[in-house]
């Protein structure tokens, strides 16, 4: 089989450098056409930048990479400096990039490449906000038959919300955005909390990290040492979720996660609620299937194919 042609839509963050290393690291199965940066965990002068970073740290120079939207649809930026740091990459130091960013906006970027290669051949992974594939499909309605699929970090369901009592970040941060994509019509897979949660960073696979020596490799274990304080301190968990690498990992070793299809509405009148995933799980409604919901994952199986990809770098 061909690699993949993907398109990864994120905002560095930690968890979305993994993610990006991951599929840089797999070219047989994953083709980045490229990857557009939307304002989320940090500001998007922050998350185009970051993007830079991590492909010259993967020393993939060459992935082009666009900046998007600096804003919700029709909200204001909410941001996770208190998860990322400042920078929303701090734990390494990594030096500033030199490596261009392209001079297309990332939603014409992606309206283009639908349009561009055949129909049902590109898979958008949005790992952010889903602000600037709201604005492409806004925009250019024609391009929506055209995705592949559309494999995304965000939502939760039982394990309920991270910056909200019932909302998930990303999902939170543009609403608007995440209820066009979810009623988009194309098939999409989600990785909520309930699934990320158990992609937990122990120390033993912290180590492992370490162990490979390269600058990708301590780069990572220093990545996820700094994210891990804010988890330890507030879920008491063994470690850091990586959220967004399972998104690449899915499209590398989908056995390695299990869901269920079932119908998914974003949230987007009630103040107490806001950005909730409802996810209909136990099928009590007669709302049609719309995703497939993710629940579990084989951490271990998870772990070692990260580490073993990572080291290739
Ligand atoms: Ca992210």
């Amino acid at each position: 089989m061909s690699p993949r042609k993907i398109i990864i839509d994120t905002d560095p963050g930690q968890d979305d450098a993994v993610a990006i290393l991951l599929a840089l690291a797999s070219p047989e199965d994953i083709d980045v056409l490229g990857i557009t940066a939307v304002a989320g965990n940090v500001p998007l002068p922050l998350t185009q930048k970051n993007a830079r970073i991590v492909c010259e740290l993967a020393g993939k120079t060459d992935v082009k990479i666009f900046s998007g939207c600096d804003a919700p649809l029709s909200r204001k930026l909410v941001t996770a400096e208190h998860v990322h740091g400042k920078t929303g990459l701090d734990g390494p130091t990594l030096p500033d990039p030199t490596m261009p960013l392209q001079d297309q906006h990332a939603v014409d970027f992606i309206i283009d490449t639908l349009r561009a290669e055949d129909s049902g051949a590109v898979t958008l992974c949005p790992l952010g906000p889903l602000t600037n594939l709201a604005t492409a499909f806004n925009k250019a309605p024609d391009i929506i038959e055209r995705v592949q699929e559309i494999v995304l970090m965000g939502g939760a369901y039982f394990e309920v919300g991270n910056i909200t009592p019932a909302a998930e970040f990303n999902i939170y941060v543009d609403p608007e955005a995440a209820d066009v994509v979810f009623k988009s019509g194309v098939p999409i897979v989600v990785m909520p909390l309930d699934v990320t949660h158990k992609a937990l960073v122990t120390k033993p696979r912290n180590d492992a990290f370490r162990a490979i020596g390269t600058d990708v490799g301590i780069a990572v274990a220093e990545m996820t040492d700094f994210f891990e304080r804010f988890d330890k301190e507030k879920y008491g968990s063994a470690g850091a979720p990586l959220h967004d690498p399972c998104v690449t990992a899915y499209l590398i070793a989908p056995d390695l996660f299990k869901g269920r299809h079932v119908n998914v509405k974003v949230e987007i009148q009630s103040d107490l609620t806001l950005g909730m995933t409802v996810a209909d799980w136990w099928g009590v409604t007669d709302r049609a299937p719309n995703a497939l919901f993710i629940g579990d994952l084989d951490a271990d199986g998870f772990f070692s194919l990260l580490t073993e990809r990572l080291a290739r770098l």
